[in-house]
């Protein structure tokens, strides 16, 4: 094991009930720089069923008063802890830059979207709104309200480790729920900052609780409990099926968020400067660790060659290092995990009939690169549609690109894979942008920008394998997640009506 660099590492603690507590079995997961290994960013629980019994139990507890808390006062906690992060914003992302990898930026731009959705999701305490709408019959009402589901699990990611926690825990909290957070493992300081925030903000004791932990221990038994009525995760498709059939099996709400095999389609009346500036940002921006990575470039033939030039001449200037520097374009990837993963699928993209490495392709692991997860930006060239690297989600920052001759093309090429989150188009042409715009299968949808950053306030999430057709972000559709509809009739007639008979 590598030895510690920084004495400055801390042992964090599960919140259960209000308190910082040991997890039972009393076993620590180190948290590393993945920048630099040597250093240890802190100790973190790996709970078990123990831990997760505890932290259900104190949100069954609190769920009475947090529901018949008024949602206007709910979301005066939520404006307080608005405020708390954005106080915090710096020391977050320097967290988050240690534990994670990404720049200092891109870090920021995280925990920015954290408070965002904290006070995007604050306003609604005073919306909430249900309807009312004509009964059938006469001297009767008839509208509905949104109630809580109850006791809600939320499963994170380690790529936005405190904004998509947000996207979660903001809405469930709104609507008056209880909740169990657990975070991925490489990343557990984020949550854990905004849990912290969230307790001085005055969130009450037992409303919201974090597990860390495994996938394994602490994860799964959040999706099978009986007392948990909702499971919101997002990872991997493979982990997503597994949530999914726990849920369904324990007849539980589910919401997923999985992956993506996103695509930029560059057509030849485009900015070719900007399309390729655009297409360094989505591929190699968080090292292409995003779900939205644009992992695809569909290239009209016409502009092919000029596209492939500039795009290799901008991502060759890219400046890869410790996040924290600001002389560092492109961080580290998360693990030695996702090192093997993303060097074999590279390996993979070599041996494919017709495809040529032309950028990178290699571990940097000299000199400032020497303790940490570098790979270089790859580029893969005459990538056609069907090849596994333009087919399956690589999760690093490897972008294929695939010739074609017209827009037709192009659209089916892009719709040819079994993900279907964020797609986009450059084009100097409105016809061409609205034809994409309609054709695509996608739930996320750019016209001259890459198929990253997304905004709070629009819906969030994908077809196909991306999702199970829930939508995170924008207010309707995450209420629509973690609120049920109450239908209500009020009978003022004082005499027995019946409705489809009577009328
Ligand atoms: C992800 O892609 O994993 O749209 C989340 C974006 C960010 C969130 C991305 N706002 O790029």
């Amino acid at each position: 094991m590598a030895k510690s660099k920084s004495t400055k590492s801390e042992t964090y603690k599960n919140y259960i009930n209000g308190r910082w507590v040991k997890p039972a079995a009393g076993q620590m997961i180190e948290n590393r720089n993945p920048a630099d290994t040597r250093e240890l960013v802190g100790l973190f629980p790996a709970s078990t069923d123990e831990d997760v019994e505890a932290a259900v139990a104190a949100a069954r507890e609190a769920f009475p008063k947090w529901k018949a808390t008024p949602a206007p006062k709910r979301a005066e906690m939520l404006f307080e802890l608005g405020r708390i992060l954005t106080a915090r914003k710096d020391q977050f992302a320097k967290d988050m830059t240690r534990e994670m990898g990404k720049v200092l930026k891109e870090t920021g731009g995280d925990v920015q979207e954290a408070i965002d959705m904290t006070f995007y999701t604050a306003g609604e305490g005073r919306r909430l709104h249900g309807y009312t709408t004509p009964s059938e019959l006469q001297n009767k009402m008839a509208m509905c309200v949104r109630q809580p589901v109850g006791l809600c699990s939320l499963i994170t990611p380690w790529n936005f480790p405190m904004a998509i926690p947000s996207w979660k825990m903001m809405p469930a909290l709104i609507c008056g729920n209880t909740l169990v957070i657990k975070p991925a493992e490489d990343t557990p300081l984020s949550t854990v900052n905004l849990v912290k925030a969230a307790e001085e903000a005055g969130i009450p004791a037992g409303v919201i609780n974090i597990v860390m932990g495994t996938g394994d221990s602490a994860g799964a038994p959040l999706t099978t409990h009986r007392d948990i009525r909702l499971v919101s995760f997002t990872g991997s498709t493979e982990t997503g099926r597994i949530v999914s059939t726990n849920a369904a099996q324990h007849g539980k709400i589910c919401s997923l968020e999985m992956g993506g095999k996103n695509v930029i389609m560059v057509m030849d009346d485009a900015d070719i400067e900007l399309a390729a500036e655009g297409t360094v940002w989505g591929a190699f921006g968080t090292s292409g660790q995003r779900c939205t990575a644009s992992s695809r470039v569909v290239v009209h033939k016409k502009v092919y060659k000029k596209f492939v030039e500039k795009l290799t001449e901008k991502a060759k200037a890219l400046r890869i290092g410790n996040g924290l520097s600001k002389n560092v374009d492109m961080g580290p990837v998360i693990n030695q995990a996702a090192v093997n993963k993303i060097l074999s699928y590279i390996e993979i993209g070599k041996n494919e009939d017709g495809a040529t490495l032309h950028l990178g392709g290699n571990r940097l692991e000299k000199g400032d690169h020497k303790h940490g997860y570098f790979i270089e930006p790859t580029i893969f060239t005459d990538v056609a549609p069907q090849m596994r690297i333009a087919q399956e989600e690589i999760f690093g920052p490897v972008v294929s690109i695939i010739p074609c001759r017209n827009l037709d093309e192009a659209i089916e090429i892009s719709n040819g894979v079994k993900y279907g989150l964020s797609s986009s188009i450059y084009t100097q042409d409105v016809n061409q942008a609205f034809t994409a715009m309609e054709r695509m299968y996608t739930g996320i949808f750019y016209v001259n920008s890459a198929t990253i950053g997304a905004e709070v306030h629009l819906p969030f999430g994908g077809t196909k394998a991306t999702g199970n057709g829930h939508r995170e972000g924008a207010m309707a559709s995450s209420l629509d997640i973690f609120s049920e509809w109450k239908a209500i009739y009020v009978d003022y007639s004082g005499r027995l009506q019946k409705a489809q008979i009577d009328n």
